[in-house]
C-alpha cells in the first residue's frame, strides 16, 4: 500500500489505493417500490452482483433500517399513498443511514419531485422504465464511491483519535486536555458552576521500574489508568498528563464532593494489590492526590492546576498514599 504522509500523527494509508480495485459489488441493498413487478425487476438485475431485499412501504423501511446496515436504498416516488420523497429525506439525515446511498425511481413527470430530491442531497435517480444495465452500472458507481467515502471517514477519525490518544493507556494525552482544561473552564465560568482537577501520581513508581523492570511499570500504568478511569464519571475526563501522572477534569463538582471522588480512587489502587499476570507478580500500589477547584479569583487554568499540583506536591511530603486538597 501507498504511503500518503506522516505528520507525527502516525503514519496515514492512502485511502484511495483500495478504492481503485473496488469493484461496487456485494452491497446490501433495499428496495422500496409498491408495484411487484418493477420491483422484481430491479431485484433481479441487482442480485447478481448484491444482496438485494424489497418493502413496499417507508414504514416498513424505516423499520429495516433500525434492524440493519443498507448500503444502498432505492426508493420509488410513485408509492401509492406514501411521500417517496420524505423517506429520501429521512434516510439522509437518520444516524444509521447518513452514509448510504440513495437513489430515486421515477416518471419523467415527476421531474420536480427529482430535482427537489437531488436537492436534498439523493445520489442519483433512474427514469421508468428502468433499463436493467443503467442500474446495474448506477449502483456499482454509487457503491464504489460509497466505500471510498467509508475508508476516507475511516482514516480521519483513526488519525483524529492518535492524535489525542495516549497508545500505552488509551487514555487522553497532554495535548488533549490542555485544550479540553481551557473549554471546561471557559464554561464554567460563563454558567456560574463549579469544576475541579484531581492530579494523581504513582508512589516510588520509579522503585516499580528499578526492581521488576519497565515492562511491569507499563502494565501498572495501564492498570493505573484503568481504576481511575473506572471509579470516576462519564462527564469527567481522565488523561495522562505524563509519565506516571493522570489528570482529572472534574466539570459540575465542587471541591469536597470531587475530594470524595479523589478518596475513593485512591481506595480503589490500594485495596486491590496490581496483578501482572505475565509475570505472576502481585504489586501493592498507591497514589498521591492533589485536588483544587476553580476560584472566582483564578484569571487563568494555570492558576487551577497549579493549586492542584501543590496539593500533590504536599500529599507527598506528608507521606503518600493520600489525598490533598
Ligand atoms: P514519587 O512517589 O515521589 O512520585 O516517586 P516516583 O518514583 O514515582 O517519582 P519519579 O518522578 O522519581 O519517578 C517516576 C518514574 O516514572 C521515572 C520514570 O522512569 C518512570 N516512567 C515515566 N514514564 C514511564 C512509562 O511510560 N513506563 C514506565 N515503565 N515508566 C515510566
Ligand atoms: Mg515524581
Ligand atoms: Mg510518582
Ligand atoms: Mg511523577
Amino acid at each position: 500500500n501507498r504511503v500518503l504522509a506522516s505528520r507525527g500523527l502516525g503514519i496515514v494509508e492512502d485511502p484511495l489505493a483500495g478504492a481503485t480495485n473496488e469493484t461496487g459489488r456485494d452491497a446490501q441493498i433495499l428496495i422500496v417500490e409498491d408495484r411487484p413487478e418493477a420491483a422484481a425487476q430491479m431485484q433481479q438485475a441487482l442480485a447478481v452482483d448484491h444482496a438485494v431485499h424489497v418493502v413496499q412501504t417507508p414504514a416498513e423501511a424505516l423499520a429495516r433500517v433500525g434492524d440493519e446496515d443498507f448500503d444502498v436504498f432505492i426508493v420509488s416516488l410513485g408509492l401509492a399513498g406514501a411521500d417517496g420523497l420524505r423517506l429520501c429525506s429521512n434516510l439522509r439525515v437518520m444516524e444509521r443511514s447518513r452514509n448510504a446511498v440513495v437513489l430515486m425511481v421515477a416518471d419523467e413527470s415527476q421531474r420536480p419531485a427529482i430535482l427537489r430530491g437531488l436537492d436534498i442531497g439523493v445520489h442519483d435517480y433512474l427514469l421508468r422504465p428502468v433499463e436493467h444495465s443503467e442500474l446495474v452500472a448506477r449502483v456499482r458507481t454509487q457503491v464504489r464511491r460509497k466505500r471510498y467515502a467509508d475508508s476516507l471517514r475511516a482514516s480521519v477519525q483513526a488519525s483524529l483519535a492518535l492524535a489525542v490518544l495516549d497508545p500505552l493507556t488509551g487514555l487522553y494525552n497532554r495535548r488533549y486536555f490542555d485544550g479540553k482544561l481551557r473549554t471546561a473552564f471557559t464554561q464554567a465560568r460563563e454558567r456560574g458552576e463549579k469544576l475541579s482537577l484531581l492530579i494523581l501520581d504513582i508512589d516510588r513508581f520509579k522503585l516499580i521500574n528499578d526492581t521488576y523492570g519497565h515492562d511491569v511499570g507499563d502494565e501498572v500504568l495501564r492498570e493505573f489508568a484503568r481504576r481511575v478511569q473506572t471509579h470516576t464519571r462519564g462527564i469527567d475526563t481522565v488523561c495522562r498528563y505524563g509519565g506516571e501522572e493522570i489528570v482529572v477534569i472534574v466539570p459540575g463538582t465542587p471541591l469536597e464532593a470531587a475530594e470524595a471522588v479523589a478518596e475513593r480512587v485512591r481506595t480503589r489502587i490500594e485495596e486491590e494489590p496490581f496483578v501482572v499476570p505475565r509475570c505472576k507478580i502481585s504489586l501493592d500500589v498507591t497514589a498521591s492526590i492533589g485536588v483544587a477547584s476553580l476560584l472566582p479569583s483564578d484569571n487563568s487554568v494555570h492558576a487551577l492546576f497549579k493549586r492542584a499540583d501543590r496539593a500533590l506536591y504536599q500529599a507527598k511530603t506528608e507521606g503518600r498514599n493520600r489525598v490533598v486538597v
